[in-house]
């Protein structure tokens, strides 16, 4: 066995897992709240597998209290999740509701006595349906609604709460939502969707500057992106090489050009030339866009394969996004994806932890003196209780031990990797593929709603206690 994957991690090392509202909380049209895009898209026939919606989910809003207890008694420091705009704004715009507020303020108040550090997301995909009514994320406007939100919930909860997140894979919200349509609010428009990413960038830096001013200097602003980490089917082929330049710039550049640079890639622009001219890009965005940020969270769970679209397909095609006859890559005709090679999760995504060190050091690198969080990493498995009730996933503490190994590596290598977010705490709404996904370190019984942990909580609750990882096969 290497040093390494027996080097305790520092005893600051956060060890947590994520959520998101409309994931877990139900409750959609109690206190106030209205519907979020994705109340509206999981309610259009066809959009989600079995129909299935958010509107129970797991029922968090009414069992926080004991899904906070599981936490503690699993021994987690951390936990990481979204409060849902629509439940704070209900028309997304104007005064908050103070009854919206005071659940995420309980919630807060119960991490905090059990001595596990919130991390706040504002926004995990579920745009107020009256903000999409009025043209959604490829409208201006929209930035700016996020911005006046973002302060509320930095006014009430900035005293209690340090790690916040503005912006939850942006790349989803805009390509996703507006390109290939496979999620909320599932339109098909190349252009819109290149608007959406732009407007998305608007909302992350006038948010932080808004957080920024109602919130106590020493609490952290950062954002969380699905960055790709993005490889050439032949490594030694031109085409191919260019096909990685043009996906990284779709993928990543998109984001972090603007964010951590201050401008988007000149590839990128020309790309999309035929798309659009990028007039919505106004005077002074750049310089809103570009805030500092005190930390970077990054979310990694495969790489992506591509090449360039020969005539003759060289091998199987996937990237990995649902099906849709839209791609979610506007402009990148001429790419092609393919399935990488080896062992996959149950989503179809190949198990691949170095990558996950590929990225934190591209970030390391570009970022020098960013303190970075993974922010989401894990695994879908067809989990089933066995004869005694008890869930045992030994291919999700596999996937665990070797990401969490990638990261111990990365920090020897020289990365300021803080913290670690398992997604998910509980098995929960895998957005269109409904809940045929379980992502949870802890099993939902979807009929009774009962939580059970599972082995790879047990095994990942060790190493939150002893700050190393136990070995595979101990829990
Ligand atoms: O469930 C999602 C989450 O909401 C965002 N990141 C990826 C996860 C798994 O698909």
């Amino acid at each position: 066995m290497s040093d390494l994957m027996t080097a305790a991690f520092p005893p600051s090392f956060l060890w947590g897992a994520a959520t998101s509202a409309y994931q877990i909380e139900g409750a959609v049209r109690e206190d106030g709240r209205t519907p979020s895009i994705w109340d509206t898209f999981s309610h259009t026939p066809g959009k989600t597998a079995g129909g299935d919606s958010g509107d129970i989910a797991v029922d968090h809003y009414h069992r926080f209290r004991d899904d906070v207890a599981l936490m503690a008694d699993l021994g987690l420091t951390a936990y990481r999740f979204s409060v849902s705009w629509s439940r704070v704004q209900p028309t997304g715009r104007g005064p908050a509701v103070q009854v919206g507020l005071d659940f995420y303020r309980r919630l807060v108040d119960e991490l905090l006595s059990k001595g596990i550090k919130p991390a706040v997301t504002l926004y995990h995909w579920d745009l107020p349906q009256e903000l999409e009514d009025a043209g959604g994320w490829p409208e201006r406007d929209t930035a700016h609604r996020f911005a006046e939100y973002a302060q509320i919930v930095g006014e009430a909860l900035g005293d209690r709460v340090e790690h916040w997140i503005t912006l939850n894979e942006p790349w989803c919200s805009a390509f996703l939502g507006y390109a290939s349509g496979v999620h909320a609010p599932g339109r098909t428009d190349p252009a819109a969707s290149l608007k959406a990413a732009h407007h998305l960038n608007l909302a992350h830096g006038l948010g932080a500057s808004a957080l920024r001013s109602v919130m106590p200097a020493r609490n952290e602003v950062a954002l969380s992106l699905n960055s790709s980490v993005v490889r050439p089917l032949s490594p030694g082929n031109a085409e191919d090489l260019a096909a990685v330049r043009k996906i990284d710039d779709l993928a990543n550049g998109v984001f972090h050009g603007p964010i951590l640079k201050g401008a988007y890639p000149q590839t990128l622009l020309a790309a999309t030339s035929s798309l659009t001219d990028w007039s919505f890009v106004l005077d002074g965005d750049l310089r809103s866009i570009n805030q500092p940020l005190d930390a970077l969270g990054l979310n990694y769970y495969t790489p992506t394969l591509v090449s360039a679209a020969d005539a003759e397909p060289r091998g199987p095609r996937s990237d990995g996004h649902g099906a849709s006859a839209h791609s979610p890559w506007p402009g990148a005709d001429d790419v092609a994806f393919h399935q990488t090679p080896g062992e996959r999760t149950e989503m179809g995504w190949t198990i691949d932890p170095t990558g996950l060190h590929e990225l934190i050091m591209r970030y390391a690198e570009e970022a020098p003196g960013l303190p970075l969080y993974v922010t989401e990493n894990g695994a879908a498995y067809d989990d089933k209780p066995d004869a005694d009730g008890r869930v045992h996933d030994p291919e999700r503490i596999a996937y665990l031990h070797g990401h969490l190994c990638a990261v111990r590596r990365a920090m020897a290598d020289g990365a300021d990797v803080r913290g670690y977010y398992l997604w998910s705490l509980l098995d929960n709404f895998e957005w269109a593929y409904g809940y045929e996904k379980r992502f949870g370190a802890v099993y939902v019984d979807y009929a009774t709603l009962a939580r059970t942990p599972k082995s790879s909580a047990i095994w990942y609750g060790r190493a939150a206690r002893t700050g190393t990882l136990p070995e595979v096969g101990t829990a």
